[in-house]
């Protein structure tokens, strides 16, 4: 076995339990998430040109569901002056440990506020940036409008919430379609079929999409001023939410 290549649901399981963010899932998440989300890359570079643009001197950004902190290091690498903190939170101690080594190797630990806890705990405050990469999907979908809404409350005048999020499609046939798409990009990376269904099944009562509709109408609830699409691949999009 390669040691950081993700061959978790290679080989057949008995019985199939749900997935959870523990060690081996930390030593391989970088190339996990890599073959398994359409546009990760694009999406990590782009949130630090959207840094450069939006976080103000003073402020701070969060960082919510960091795991290995590909955010946040896009944060660190885009943003030219210093006078601003990154909050990085998760959940899951395997990834707060493993992103706490990383930033020790390259001396930024003082530059980041790491916290393992529960965002839905997560106290937001004076924010120009707040980051759900893929975060939001996992969390309990009766805790989601409350989430926002401490956002919202916390982020200053125009500051953005980004959020990434795999979606699903009000449409059957069209759900259909983008699923299959998903599969083919998943197979085009090196999954078998048999990892692909058995990841799938892990994730069944784990990760909960909703429409970009649903999206939307939550974000206008909370009173954002604007959101809207920015990228899109198959059934992964990214939006950003204006405040
Ligand atoms: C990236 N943003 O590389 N509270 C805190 N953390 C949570 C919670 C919660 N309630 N639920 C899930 N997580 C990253 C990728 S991965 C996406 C994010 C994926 C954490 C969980 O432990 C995991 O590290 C992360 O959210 C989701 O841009 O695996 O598809």
């Amino acid at each position: 076995m390669i040691d950081n290549v993700d061959q978790l649901y290679s080989s057949t399981r008995k019985k199939i339990g749900d997935f959870t963010f523990d060690e081996d899932v930390a030593r391989v998440f970088p190339d996990m998430i890599q073959r398994s989300v359409p546009g990760y890359r694009s999406i990590i570079s782009s949130i630090g040109m959207l840094a450069s643009k939006v976080v103000t001197p003073n402020s701070s950004v969060y960082d919510l569901g960091c795991s290995l902190g590909a955010s946040t290091f896009s944060v660190l690498d885009s943003v030219q002056h210093t006078h601003y903190k990154i909050v990085a939170v998760d959940n899951a101690p395997a990834m707060i440990k493993e992103l706490e080594n990383k930033l020790r190797s390259r001396n930024s630990e003082s530059e980041v506020e790491l916290r393992c806890e529960d965002i839905s705990q997560t106290n937001i405050e004076h924010a120009s940036l707040v980051i759900l990469n893929f975060t939001l999907q996992f969390v309990p979908l009766e805790a989601r409008p409350k989430l926002i809404q401490g956002i919202y409350a916390g982020l200053r005048p125009r500051g953005v919430l980004v959020i990434s999020e795999k979606i699903a499609f009000p449409n059957e046939k069209m759900q259909d379609m983008q699923t299959r798409l998903h599969h083919e990009f998943k197979k085009a990376n090196g999954y078998s079929d048999l990892e692909i269904s058995q990841k799938r099944t892990a994730l069944e009562n784990v990760l909960i999409p909703e429409t970009l509709a649903d999206h939307q109408e939550r974000f206008s609830e909370a009173g954002f001023s604007a959101s809207d699409v920015w990228f899109q691949c198959f059934n992964f999009a990214s939006m950003l939410a204006i405040k």
